[in-house]
């Protein structure tokens, strides 16, 4: 380009248009003809076709779904029976139906097909496939919450035609099951939030064989038997078995969830129209190759649980399903709808979702908040696992360091410039010829010295293991693979071979009880050699990624155990193998169980117990920095917070400034790692000229200064289900001008409000505020203040607007040092905001951020309250055998200071403080200093030195 002369008008104009288009589109997109489109994949068009149909027919539209009265059984919590399924040409199936009321108020509804569960069917092609729809999902996902209520009662007072149920808290809930056609709506105090089938397209394709006919047959059959993509096909041996559903939510306007998509916290529409999607969104797990953003295209990752959110009120479902699944989303106005109930509803969301194969899974919850949504939904799929200490850190990660000096050298340079990280990684390259559980001896000679000096610092790494196995004759694990008949099969029965990063590969079968033996012993440290105890794994391409395979996977008629087919497991397959790396990582050494770490880039409902994900391969521009915010939200109210983006971006090179603030909107990813792709140039933030060298590094101690806020928030997402980053409607759910919000973020429950800023040459930034309470500028005590509106917070470029808001008790460390666990027993700063009532509240959790000891009682968690002239610390923990060590090993790390902002103007006339600590024997003074502002800024005070022990109870009396 620069060396071109344009000669005429028309060269000059061809540059222009080039130079333009790089200006415009510095990313790559994703290759569309490498994924379906709904057309293209046979159910989906059938789901939509089926949609439309009923649509067209409107009022004369029939469900051909009766529950059969005859059948109906209400016994301890669950009603059965049976769905007679009647077919255009009068044929009829049985279709089991059991709704159980669960304890915790969540009602699930289970559908299946009679013919298969007796196994009285043919598959064809002489497949070894299982007969029966793949009902083993809730295996992997669930763990607890299945007690079925007692106290759920039939409802006598029903009109005929319908079976009513009452359960949930105090029976405010009741079942409205309607016999023909089958539907059900959920109601909590009388009000209906959830419908099933209420438009009628509720659909179970039931097992047919298939017929050779003369001439046409009366349906389309063309994506019944066969079907093919990308040079492809799928033989399909039980022929067409989709199942699906539409559920409504009347009076609802907003839907939130389902991830993994590359878009805005608040679903959009999916039937078009301006602003909206053409396509479903899609939960099919898939290594998408430079994805695209504003789209409802699948990535790596599926939790098919989504919320739908009014003022004051949220409801959700989840889809128990592992086979391919999209959703299509549409809203109307209620008023249209003379089913509206209430006076404030103004939209219905409908929601249409279906599933290729297995059966109709739903779980039903009433909330009415989100916050009880995420505690019931954890009940049932586990709560996020509370991490390593060091995993909250900030993480180093480029494709690759590549050798162990690399390694060493990076580690030096932190320390020389006085960065803070703990975890440094090895990509793909440190292995001898992409075979896991190896070390290229030419570039990782010494790989123990290499993680004995990490250890120097208590810092750790991660290297990459995957799920693909080179498949060479002189490899253990591809023999052991192999001969312990632990692989995946092809349709015909064989190993089935793909093309993978070794060339040649099989892939692990996590769905056979025996691969967990083998996983776990491959990472002990005598097989796995030269690994140590802080080397921890990062599973990625488990979707799995197959470079020659159907939408970059595996074919849907590949065979698993059990004879499933991989069309029945796809969106589990990545779950199955964390759960075994988990357990391959909890005792590496006899006797020293740790807390395993893992990153994941496939994950499913449950991955949150033993993982943590990120968006996976993003681009080094402003659009994907600013979509990393919804995503990152996104997986928060779905159950699985601990998720962060690629900082920096994955492709190309970002420019200083992105970087900057790449890291200044990073440090609020609950998982904090910079990544980068083997083409682009280094980028560690030691190497990044001033200033940005010091704006980021200001960035990442700040992370530092707040991870005790930061693990706090993580105790609680692990106890139940909360966000540990939060999205505005999330915080303030009757808030409705908040609802769509997915560009600012609080921090657990610390009042602490991020907004980073998201495009480029941007140097204020406006932040909503939904309360009248003062909200503070972290930095300087700025004071705004106004409900319901945006305020304009300056944001030069080494400053990252953040605001915390009146009320609040944050605990914090400000000493830096090289990594977080060399924190360990440094003193604790406390910044305390008043609320309009002059008081604040906070918490601290901590623990030895390693061990499982704090399930015997082996940590602190305070709750801290001001009111009165008062601050005090009170006990929140419950005691246990390891308590009163713990405490003893921790009596030295105390509060070094208090921080009041806004604080009363009397104080001015105060010098000190009076301290009283339990156990001792008299009180003791410290001072405290008033800092005098103006110009808009609040005044602060401060306690200098009280002293106090972090795991004690104790009263600062002002
Ligand atoms: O096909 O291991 O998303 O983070 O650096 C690429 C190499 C394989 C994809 C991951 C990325 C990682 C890369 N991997």
């Amino acid at each position: 380009m620069a060396k071109s002369r344009p000669t005429s008008h028309w060269t000059l104009f061809v540059s222009l248009v080039v130079l333009i288009a790089c200006i415009v589109v510095p990313g790559a997109t994703v290759k569309h003809e490498n994924f379906k489109t709904c057309q293209q994949s046979g159910f989906c068009k059938r789901n939509r076709a089926l949609a439309d149909n009923a649509a067209a027919q409107g009022a004369s539209w029939n469900s051909p779904y009766e529950l059969d009265p005859a059948t109906i059984q209400f016994k301890d919590g669950q009603l059965t029976g049976v769905i007679i399924k009647t077919t255009s040409t009068n044929e009829k199936h049985r279709l089991p139906v059991t709704v159980s009321f669960l304890e915790s108020g969540v009602a699930r509804v289970i559908v299946d097909e009679e013919k298969r569960l007796k196994g009285d069917i043919e598959v064809r092609h002489g497949s070894k496939a299982n007969k029966k729809r793949y009902d083993e999902t809730e295996k992997w996902v669930l763990v607890d919450g299945l007690k079925v209520s007692k106290s759920a009662t039939l409802n006598s007072q029903t009109n005929s035609g319908f079976t009513n149920v009452l359960y949930g808290p105090e029976d405010k809930y009741q079942a409205v099951i309607r016999h023909s056609p089958f539907g059900v709506e959920f109601q909590r105090d009388g009000e209906t939030h959830v419908q099933l089938n209420h438009q009628g397209l509720f659909n179970l394709e039931h097992w047919r064989p298939k017929v050779e006919r003369e001439g046409e047959s009366e349906e389309d059959e063309s994506t019944w038997w066969e079907e093919s993509f990308g040079g492809n096909t799928d033989t399909k041996p039980r022929g067409p078995e989709s199942v699906g559903l539409d559920i409504t939510f009347p009076g609802y306007g907003h839907v939130f969830g389902i991830p993994e998509h590359a878009d805005s916290l608040s679903l959009r529409e999916t039937r078009g129209g301006p602003g909206n999607h053409e396509q479903p969104y899609r939960m099919y797990n898939s290594d998408v190759f430079e994805y695209e953003l504003d789209s409802p295209m699948t990535l790596y990752g599926a939790i098919p649980f989504m919320q739908a959110h009014r003022k004051n009120s949220t409801v959700g479902v989840f889809w128990l399903n592992a086979a391919e699944t999209w959703v299509d989303i549409t809203k109307e106005a209620a008023n249209s709808n003379p089913l509206a109930m209430s006076s404030h509803a103004k939209t219905n969301t409908k929601t249409h979702w279906f599933s290729e194969a297995g059966r109709i899974d739903l779980f039903v919850f009433l909330g009415p908040s989100p916050q009880e949504i995420l505690k019931t939904y954890g009940q049932l799929t586990g709560y996020s696992q509370l991490p390593q200490h060091f995993a909250i850190a900030y993480h180093q990660c480029r494709w690759n360091y590549v050798t162990d000096e690399d390694v060493k050298e990076v580690d030096a340079k932190f320390d020389k410039y006085q960065i803070p990280y703990d975890v440094i990684w090895l990509d793909l390259e440190y292995t001898d010829d992409r075979k896991y559980f190896t070390w290229d001896s030419l570039t990782f000679p010494n790989p123990k010295g290499m993680l004995e000096k990490l250890d120097e610092s208590d810092r750790k790494l991660v290297a990459l293991i995957d799920p693909h196995i080179k498949n060479v004759d002189n490899y253990f694990v591809s023999q052991e693979l192999k001969s312990k008949g632990l692989a995946v099969l092809n349709k015909d029965g064989e190993i089935y071979d793909g093309w993978c990063w070794p060339g040649s590969s099989n892939w692990v079968d996590c769905f056979n009880p025996a691969a967990l033996p083998w996983w776990i012993s491959l990472h002990k440290f005598d097989r796995f050699k030269g690994s140590l105890s802080n080397l921890f794994v990062w599973n990625d391409m488990s979707e799995p990624s197959v470079f020659n395979g159907p939408e970059t996977t595996m074919p849907k008629d590949n065979l698993h155990f059990g004879d499933w087919e991989h069309r029945d497991i796809h969106n589990i397959n990545g779950l199955t193998l964390l759960g075994y790396s988990y357990d391959a990582l909890l005792e590496r050494k006899k006797g020293e169980v740790r807390r395993p770490f893992i990153l994941t880039r496939s994950y499913y409902a449950g991955a949150q117990r033993t993982s943590a994900t990120w968006t996976g391969d993003n681009q080094a521009t402003w659009e994907h920095l600013a979509i990393s915010l919804p995503m990152v939200l996104t997986n928060g109210i779905a159950g699985f917070p601990f998720i962060g983006a690629d900082v920096g971006g994955f492709f190309h090179n970002p420019d200083k400034d992105l970087l900057t603030r790449w890291y200044q909107a990073g440090i609020w990813y609950p998982f904090f790692r910079a990544h980068a792709h083997i083409d682009t140039r280094r980028r560690e933030p030691y190497l990044i000229s001033e200033p940005h060298r010091t704006i980021i590094s200001q960035a990442i101690r700040l992370r530092y200064q707040l991870l005790p806020a930061w693990y706090t928030a993580f105790h609680e997402a692990s106890i139940n289900g909360a966000p540990i980053v939060r999205p505005q409607y999330y915080v303030f759910p009757d808030d409705e001008a908040g609802f769509a919000i997915g560009d600012q973020l609080y921090l657990g429950a610390t009042g602490l409000l991020a907004k980073p800023v998201l495009t480029p040459d941007t140097f204020t930034t406006d932040i909503y505020i939904a309360d009248d309470e003062k909200y503070y500028d972290y930095f300087d005590f700025t004071v705004y203040q106004g409900a319901g509106k945006r305020h304009t917070v300056p944001a030069p470029e080494d400053k990252i607007p953040l605001l915390i808001q009146g009320g609040h008790i944050v605990p914090r460390r400000d000493r830096p040092r090289r990594s977080s666990n060399l924190m360990k027993w440094d003193p604790y700063t406390l910044i305390l905001t008043l609320n309009k009532n002059g008081q604040s509240e906070g918490s601290l959790y901590f623990d030895d951020g390693e061990t499982f000891d704090y399930e015997k009682g082996a940590y602190i968690h305070r709750h801290f309250q001001f009111r009165d002239s008062v601050l005090s610390s009170d006990d929140l923990a419950t005691k246990g055998a390891k308590t009163a060590e713990y405490l003893k090993a921790m009596a030295g790390v105390t509060v070094e200071r208090v921080v009041i902002i806004d604080p009363p103007q009397e104080w001015k006339a105060k010098n000190t403080v009076t301290i009283i600590e339990d156990g001792a024997k008299a009180g003791s003074t410290a001072s405290l200093q008033f800092y005098e502002q103006q110009g808009g800024k609040a005044s602060y005070a401060v306690v200098k030195s009280p002293n106090v022990g972090i795991g004690k109870s104790w009263r600062i009396e002002f």
